[in-house]
């Protein structure tokens, strides 16, 4: 047992030992063992703390532990957690109002992750596709973009251009047609009489926060429109207001046909997912087509409606867009011939090295910001959305500091 630590109380050494021991090796962690966390902090099992940069992936753009999610967490968990959908709550309905409230389309499905949302959507485009479309029998097929993140499952997978999240998970699900992101021509050339949907992200987070050219997603969605395709948005890592508007696409204004929500819905505190669409396209779910044990379950639904209470009325969005704005700015003017590209939209921002970014991360660790490489050459940095100006300049003063120390 290390010094600095309780009699009783394991060392993050000694956590870090015994994860490495038991656990299955899916991940590659920064060696950070958190203890605890509040807003934009986080603090490890020796106290020392950190500011938080990554906000697990977008899913805490409410802050860590935020005081009246708890609050909600606390006093649903006391009166009822599941019903399971045999029988109805009342905590089920309030969400899908502010579902509806939020996209402007009519109905949602409440599911739980993000990839089952995802999952949740495909099924949905192809039983349009067959029974309003009119497709033939197992022919629908979905446009996807090349370097998509949708998740996990198989039939995700089936349709991702990353080799490692395919290899040794074979038999595929069929059905998918890959084309370049950023291609309006190549999604026109892809669309057949069979294609039910196109599936995209309005920006590709995974991919090292790709944000595509002005105009182009609007393209896309019109193309939908005149060829009767579903423009489905995964706005699971970029919607409720980490681009500085509540979803990505209405950068372009333009209204997709089905949208995905996940991470952020549940403000950090449990697995909330949903797909929405409007009557036409989610009329075609009867009852025992599609559900999940616990999705809808009433302490899900409270917290996500007082999570999206908490982005309306700390005015997230807002300054989601202003600090977005002024962080990349800043980041912008860092001075550093290992920088490519500094991107964003936001507080959803990217920095492009001509080298690995891990490293950087580990350093950033060390001045205590933590954030995260994506696709080996990109620094994602996507801070809680309430986060102060004031920690914000703190982690730049960090980072610029880290960034020249590798020049
Ligand atoms: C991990 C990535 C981010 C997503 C979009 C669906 C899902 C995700 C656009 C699935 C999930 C997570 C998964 C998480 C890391 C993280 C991630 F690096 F893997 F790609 F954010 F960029 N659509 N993204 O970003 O949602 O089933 O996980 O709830 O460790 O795999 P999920």
């Amino acid at each position: 047992m290390s010094a600095n630590t309780v009699p009783g109380h394991l060392s993050s050494k000694e956590f870090i030992e015994l994860e490495e021991k038991y656990g299955a090796h899916n991940y590659h962690p920064l060696d950070i063992v958190i203890d605890r966390a509040e807003g934009c902090w986080v603090y490890d099992v020796e106290g020392k703390k950190y500011l938080d940069c990554l906000s697990s992936y977008s899913a805490l753009n409410q802050g860590h532990c935020h005081p009246r999610i708890l609050d909600t967490l606390k006093q649903q968990a006391e009166k009822v957690t599941l019903t399971s959908r045999a029988f109805r709550n009342n905590q089920l309905p309030l969400l899908y109002k502010k579902l509806h409230e939020i996209s402007g389309l009519t109905r949602s499905v409440p599911m739980n992750s993000g990839a089952e949302a995802v999952e949740t959507a495909v099924k949905l485009a192809r039983k349009w596709g067959y029974k309003v479309k009119g497709i033939p029998e197992n022919q629908a097929e979905i446009i996807v973009f090349e370097n998509n993140f949708h998740g996990r499952t198989i039939t995700i997978v089936s349709f991702s251009t990353e080799h490692q999240y395919r290899d040794g998970f074979g038999p595929f699900t069929a059905g998918f047609k890959v084309v370049p992101y950023n291609d309006v021509e190549a999604v026109k050339n892809a669309i057949t009489p069979n294609t039910c949907a196109v599936l995209m992200e309005p920006i590709q987070a995974e991919a090292g926060i790709l944000i595509p050219k002005d105009g182009y997603i609007k393209q896309v969605a019109d193309l939908c429109k005149q060829n009767n395709v579903l423009f489905m948005a995964d706005e699971i890592q970029t919607g409720l207001g980490r681009t500085g508007k509540m979803f990505a696409f209405q950068h372009e204004g333009i209204q997709p046909d089905v949208i995905i929500v996940g991470k952020a819905l549940s403000g950090g505190f449990y697995p909330v997912s949903a797909v929405m669409a409007n009557d036409e396209v989610m009329g075609v779910f009867h009852p025992g087509d599609h559900g999940s044990t616990y999705g809808g379950n009433p302490l899900g639904c409270a917290v996500a409606c007082t999570a999206l209470d908490v982005l309306h009325e700390e005015n997230l969005v807002e300054r989601s867009a202003t600090l977005g704005k002024k962080f990349l700015n800043e980041l912008r003017n860092i001075n550093s011939t290992r920088i490519v590209e500094v991107r964003g939209r936001g507080l959803l921002i990217g920095i492009e090295l001509n080298t690995k970014a891990r490293p950087f991360c580990e350093a950033l660790k060390e001045e205590g910001v933590l954030c995260k490489e994506t696709h080996d050459y990109v620094i994602r940095f996507a801070p809680p959305l309430v986060i102060s100006e004031a920690d914000l300049n703190w982690a730049y003063e960090r980072i610029k500091k880290v960034i020249e120390s590798f020049s």
